[in-house]
């Protein structure tokens, strides 16, 4: 399969770690989401993601997969071990519930397009976007640690002992929220999942900066 991504997208890091939780191998295509005023916006990516967004999966018989959720359940339903959704639909609601706070709630808020709109079309300065970017990052990320903390988070990651697509999305959301300097201390149990996620091979491999096309 291929990859069209961008290193420092969180959507394409949730992806980049179920890959590697499924053990599957993938070529990386990268697109530049700054270069030449965004990749994203040329023809060429056009044709293959209208959005204009990454991360896109190719297959083997050029099928074009778009959104990271639908990409991540497409890969657990193909390849099914390990699990990326509990066996129960109590548990695969929860742990959708807590992939979405931070895919379709906190995400949109804060991607690249929305924060070029503050600065160009709203005239925010880079002090006030950085301002609304750890508002909504803080927002999400507050109540995924009050879901967390109600359900007795007692297991390992996110729900229960095995990471699971709630795990694939925390973890790239906490990238980027300790790069735009959000205060994330008051957030314990988030703390304490992400350092196990973060020394598990499969979300070390996915990191941003070991990626091609890294600046
Ligand atoms: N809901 C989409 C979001 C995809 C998305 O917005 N990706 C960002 C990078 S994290 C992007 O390509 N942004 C380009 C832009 O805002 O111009 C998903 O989960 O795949």
């Amino acid at each position: 399969v291929i990859l069209y991504d961008y290193f420092r997208s969180s959507a394409s890091y949730r992806v980049r770690i179920a890959l590697a939780l499924k053990g599957l191998a993938w070529d990386a295509v990268p697109i530049h989401l700054l270069h030449g005023g965004g990749e994203q916006h040329g023809e060429a990516f056009r044709a293959i993601n209208p959005a204009r967004a990454v991360p896109v999966l190719q297959l083997a018989d050029g099928t074009l997969l778009t959104q990271s959720l639908a990409i991540i359940e497409y890969l657990d339903e193909c390849h099914p071990t390990p699990p990326l959704l509990p066996a129960d639909a109590v548990g695969r609601a929860r742990v959708r519930a807590l992939a979405q706070i931070i895919a379709s709630d906190l995400h949109p808020l804060n991607n690249l397009r929305v924060l070029t709109y503050l600065g160009q079309i709203c005239g925010l300065d880079a002090d006030k976007r950085r301002d609304w970017y750890q508002h909504w990052t803080l927002a999400g990320l507050e109540a995924f640690e009050v879901l967390l903390a109600r359900n007795g988070s007692t297991g390992r990651f996110c729900h229960g002992d095995m990471p699971t697509l709630a795990d694939c999305c925390l973890v790239p959301q906490l990238f980027n929220a300790r790069r735009f300097e959000c205060p994330l201390d008051h957030l314990p149990i988030i703390g304490r999942i992400a350092t196990e996620c973060e020394a598990l091979p499969a979300f070390i491999s996915a990191r941003p900066e070991l990626q091609p096309g890294a600046d």
